[in-house]
């Protein structure tokens, strides 16, 4: 198999849109980690930047015109990130990554659950989107139901079909692509089958992974709800979405935290009316800038050929696990690459002990369980290794991952 990349699509222009590859020390780094956290778009650093220098006021707390800047500045970053989205500006909650959307959804849930329900989450969930739905679980009574997946890491679309006829599920989750294989469960038909078995069904769409590789082919992918985490998409870390098909969805759940700007007032002191849309999930000050740097690096993002970008992720996987299957010893999770992304683990070495030679020969990869030990459990494995492949990647990155690891199994065996 030959290395190809279909082009490499972005290679003058890469230093200009990322300053972290505009600098000597970062020169013979192979940055193979972007599925961890992608490096930032100039851009996106310079929203946030021009935002933070100033002058600023409280957004929507405040009859100023700073505080006037700050909420129109939000609230034009909300816009933006809703029209990438497919939905209206209302129904996208800022909050301050994807862990803290999927806690806030499953809080929210509460009160609409009850122990008679039924939740499926798929087996190859990251625990962000695994945990808080175990939770809700517990503390209502209801049924947590794992999607099982197979050999291939593919999700068992016919066990789905299966019982979703017979259970029912009030809660669906599903991640749009996972973290660890790649792979991306066709969330839309999941949607379809869970609103045919039970019209009160709610799909919930973990996009953190997907949100740089698949483009928003239908609103939130299909789901109901969907979350991300802006440190994915080239923007800046500490802040992220929660985003629903339509805002009307949001007043039907209880808020998932209490604090400054969520309710619209109170009937009697004891008695708070909970604001409605996506201010009922965004409790205390705004993190404007954040929001700025996100709707600055999806208007880039938005603007690249995804499909040349798909491909090019793609080549570059590919042929990597081709090389690693090729190795003794060596196996690659769900037996390909997918959407640039390769986990593999050796049966010479600790995936700990292979990243440490990766990094000594400037190959940045993640090593680990990578928070989806159910995924992990069911492939059979503890821990692997990461390599991914994103749009900054190129040729000579996936040509030193397999020299490392040339040099790594000549070490270890
Ligand atoms: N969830 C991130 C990862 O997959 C940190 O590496």
């Amino acid at each position: 198999m030959e290395l190809m990349a279909t082009r490499i699509w972005m290679p003058d222009r890469l230093s200009e849109l990322f300053p972290a590859f505009n600098d000597p020390r970062t020169r013979d780094i192979h940055y193979l980690d972007g599925a961890a956290t992608s490096q930032r778009l100039a851009a996106s650093i310079k929203a946030l930047v021009d935002y933070e220098s100033g002058p600023v006021g409280n957004a929507h707390r405040g009859a100023h015109p700073w505080a006037e800047k700050s909420s129109s500045a939000l609230e034009a970053a909300r816009k933006d990130v809703g029209k990438y989205l497919g939905i209206e500006a209302n129904a996208v909650a800022f909050t301050s990554g994807a862990t803290e959307s999927a806690n806030l959804l499953a809080q929210a849930a509460r009160g609409h659950t009850s122990a008679m329900d039924v939740i499926f989450v798929s087996q190859m969930e990251h625990h962000s989107n695994y945990l808080p739905w175990l939770e809700l679980a517990r503390s209502t009574g209801c049924s947590f139901v794992e999607i099982p997946i197979g050999a291939d890491g593919c999700l068992d679309l016919a066990w789905f079909e299966r019982e979703v006829q017979v259970q029912k599920p009030k809660w669906v989750c599903v991640t749009a692509m996972s973290n660890v294989t790649g792979v991306a469960p066709p969330v839309r038909w999941i949607s379809r089958l869970a609103k045919e078995a039970n019209p009160q069904a709610m799909v919930v769409v973990d996009a953190a992974q997907a949100i740089a590789h698949l483009g928003v082919e239908e609103a939130l992918w299909g789901g109901d709800f969907a979350f991300f985490s802006s440190h994915k998409i080239f923007a800046p870390s500490g802040s992220g979405v929660l985003a629903a098909r339509d805002a009307e969805l949001f007043d039907l759940l209880e808020p998932g935290k209490f604090g400054g700007g969520m309710i619209r007032g109170f009937k009697s002191n004891t008695e708070p009316r909970w604001a409605s849309g996506h201010a009922r999930f965004e409790a205390g000050s705004a993190n404007v800038g954040a929001a700025l740097g996100l709707a600055a690096a999806l208007s880039i993002f938005s603007q690249w050929d995804l499909s040349l970008m798909q491909a090019h992720e793609e080549a570059l996987g590919s042929w990597t696990a081709h090389e690693l299957t090729k190795m003794d010893g060596v196996f690659v999770l769900g037996g390909a690459s997918r959407h640039g992304l390769v986990s593999f683990h050796a049966d010479w070495a600790h995936a700990h002990d292979i990243g440490t030679v990766l990094e000594s020969h400037g190959v940045f990869a993640r090593v680990g369980h990578h928070c989806a030990l159910p995924l992990m459990g069911a492939l059979g494995v503890q821990a692997c290794v990461r390599l991914s492949f994103g749009p900054t990647s190129n040729e000579a990155d996936a040509e030193a991952a397999i020299k490392a690891l040339v040099s790594a199994k000549r070490r270890f065996t």
